[in-house]
């Protein structure tokens, strides 16, 4: 099982997705997800120039090996766009170590710990009615668990509110809480967090009255507010029970959360754009949060993240892991073999990519009643129409930022 060729795959159907694609001299191939949303050709440059050259000849068995060659030779270690590569890397190797032993990668990994894996999905409205709607096409859709993002009076346009009526996949506007827009410039929108959190505690009490005390809700800060402000708003969260508030403070003080976590009991998760063990280490032991938000892709892969999670479950920390459609069908297709796998499993984010995509990444997955599952075909389970992919030339695409209603940048 020599490495023979390394492909590094750019294809942009409903938005942009990088794709390391591996093949040994045996014939066997791999796949491995290096989106990085917004950066994307900075992760190709590195695959292509720096780690392609390196794993030609290389042994495909050895996924360890290589993981602590390409970390630690670099020399210049961490960082997302060297952790998204090394990422690849790494899925590419389960994918192939699968379908040399014939077996998914969840029986690799230990076998499934779970029939199935819990995910939630993201419901939005500007307006309550809109949410109300949003929330009720999730429940229909089969979805057990809600994220629940809404519009803020007086503010324009906010992260995570679907631009009503579009289509799933549809990357010229906003949906969802699809962030990517297509063009030269990211797009500015304005935020305002005394307006959030006076607004945000009615919204989740007219949910709560809406749809009873049962429905595990959720809520993302998008790193937002400072340590006072996100302990004010888990305590205001507090009577409507919320599965998690994630992203509450800024991801590079994990200090923050002490502050938070000494005021409030609402559950809290964090770390999507976390890239190795060394970001949860602090916060891990010392019970700062109760889940792992790390994306396969974006934490070097299915090994480190792996740790990190066994790491976790000494102190009953749980996985969250990272579903947006930046994370392609092949970093999902990993986060599920390892969800179905470990045992401190929590829910997994789960939003759907468009037609598009699906008909360039084949994929073996299943949804049924609310629980994913990542198929028993050997390895992921995702095979690349590279025909279909050359179809979709890469678009720039930036994610949006915020300004305060005085001018300053702020965090989106
Ligand atoms: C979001 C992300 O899914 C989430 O919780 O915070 O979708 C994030 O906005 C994107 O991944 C950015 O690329
Ligand atoms: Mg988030």
């Amino acid at each position: 099982m020599i490495i023979d060729k390394a492909e590094v795959i750019v294809t942009s159907p409903d938005r942009n997705f990088v794709t390391l694609k591996l093949t040994t001299d045996d014939g066997l191939t791999g796949l491995g997800d290096a989106t990085l949303n917004g950066r994307e050709l900075a992760v190709v440059a590195y695959l292509t120039e720096h780690v392609v050259p390196l794993l030609i000849g290389a042994d495909a068995g050895r996924i360890e090996d290589t993981w602590q060659f390409l970390y630690r030779s670099a020399y210049w270690r961490r960082g997302p766009v060297t952790m998204a590569a090394i990422a690849a890397v790494d899925m590419a190797l389960w994918d192939i170590k699968g379908k040399a032993a014939g077996m998914p990668v969840y029986q690799l990994l230990g076998g499934a710990s779970r029939n199935g894996l819990m995910a939630y999905g993201h419901a939005s409205g500007k307006e309550l009615p809109e949410l109300f709607d949003s929330i009720r096409s999730h429940q229909e859709q089969g979805y057990k668990a809600i994220r629940v993002q809404t519009g803020v009076p007086t503010l324009k346009a906010i992260y995570g509110i679907a631009a009503q009526g579009a289509e799933v996949g549809d990357a010229s506007v906003r949906y969802d809480h699809e962030p990517a827009r297509r063009g030269a410039k990211p797009v500015e929108e304005d935020w305002d967090t005394r307006a959030y959190l006076n607004h945000l505690p009615g919204v989740f009490e007219a949910v709560r009255n809406e749809f009873g005390p049962d429905l595990p809700l959720l809520h993302d800060g998008h790193h937002r507010m400072t340590p006072i402000q996100a302990a004010r708003l888990g305590k205001d969260l507090e009577p409507y029970d919320l599965f998690w508030l994630e992203d509450c403070t800024p991801a590079e003080n994990q200090e923050a959360l002490r502050l938070v976590r000494q005021h409030t009991t609402t559950p809290l998760a964090i770390g999507e754009i976390f890239n190795t063990v060394w970001d949860f280490k602090d916060i891990i032991r010392d019970q700062l949060i109760d889940y792992v938000r790390g994306a396969v892709t974006h934490m070097g892969g299915i090994s480190p993240l792996k740790k990190t999670l066994d790491y976790a479950a000494m102190y009953q920390i749980k996985s969250g892991m990272h579903g947006p459609t930046d994370i392609s069908p092949v970093g999902m297709a990993a986060a599920m073999h390892l969800g179905l796998s470990i045992h401190n499993f929590g829910i997994q984010e789960y939003m759907r990519h468009g037609a598009k995509t699906d008909r360039v990444f084949e994929q073996s997955f299943t949804w049924t009643d609310g629980y994913l599952h990542p198929g028993d075909k050997p390895g992921l389970g995702v095979e690349l129409d590279v025909d279909e992919a050359g179809t979709y030339p890469y678009e720039q695409a930036y994610l949006p930022y915020n300004r305060l209603l005085d001018g300053t940048v702020h965090d989106w």
